[in-house]
């Protein structure tokens, strides 16, 4: 109550930080009490949108669900964190478009594709480049970068933490 809503939109490609600063970003919520959300693809891929691949088509459903979600929660006053890549620009704009001016709060979460195949951390874009992952996002399958994000960290030059506590900062008053 003593909050307005937000859905703060992570996007960014895989490997590039979007779920690791999210989760900071919330906990720095948390102790400012504020009640959120977080969605991604570990609570979302495996229920809500497990009928889903990574087919142009199937993503830009995940998205389009994705937002109708967020709305919902947003709704009941949250402030909702979602961590996908979100590769097109057209889904972003469309869930931005679903929300009243300003609750929709575009974070591009920058990692070069170069540094973000450089840590691999899941050894997906090896797969990706032996052709054993089709469709991969920056390898096979595009990335549409945010022309004018909300806010924009740059992973290479922060740590996890210090791109949450930037984010955060930005946000400010979150009233
Ligand atoms: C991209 C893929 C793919 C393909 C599986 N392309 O690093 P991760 O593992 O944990 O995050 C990636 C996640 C991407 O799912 P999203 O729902 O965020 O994508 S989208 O917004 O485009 O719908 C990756 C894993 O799923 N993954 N196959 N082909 N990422």
């Amino acid at each position: 109550k003593n909050q307005k809503p937000r859905i703060l939109w992570f996007t960014g490609l895989s490997g590039s930080g979007k779920s690791t600063i999210a989760n900071e970003v919330e906990k720095a919520l948390h102790l400012m009490n504020r009640h959120t959300f977080l969605l991604d693809g570990d609570n979302v891929r495996h229920g809500l949108n497990k009928d889903l691949g990574f087919t142009e088509t199937d993503r830009i459903e995940n998205i389009r669900r994705v937002g109708e979600v967020a709305k919902l929660m947003a709704d009941a006053g949250l402030i909702v964190l979602t961590a996908f890549i979100s590769p097109f620009r057209a889904e972003r704009d469309m869930v931005r478009a679903m929300l009243p001016e300003g609750e929709f709060v575009e974070i591009f979460v920058d990692t070069p594709l170069e540094v973000a195949e450089a840590r691999d951390v899941k050894g997906l874009y090896k797969k990706a480049r032996a052709g054993q992952l089709k469709n991969f996002t920056g390898i096979d399958s595009p990335y549409e970068p945010p022309e004018h994000p909300d806010i924009r960290v740059n992973t290479v030059e922060m740590s996890p933490a210090e791109a949450a506590e930037y984010i955060v900062r930005q946000l400010m008053p979150l009233k």
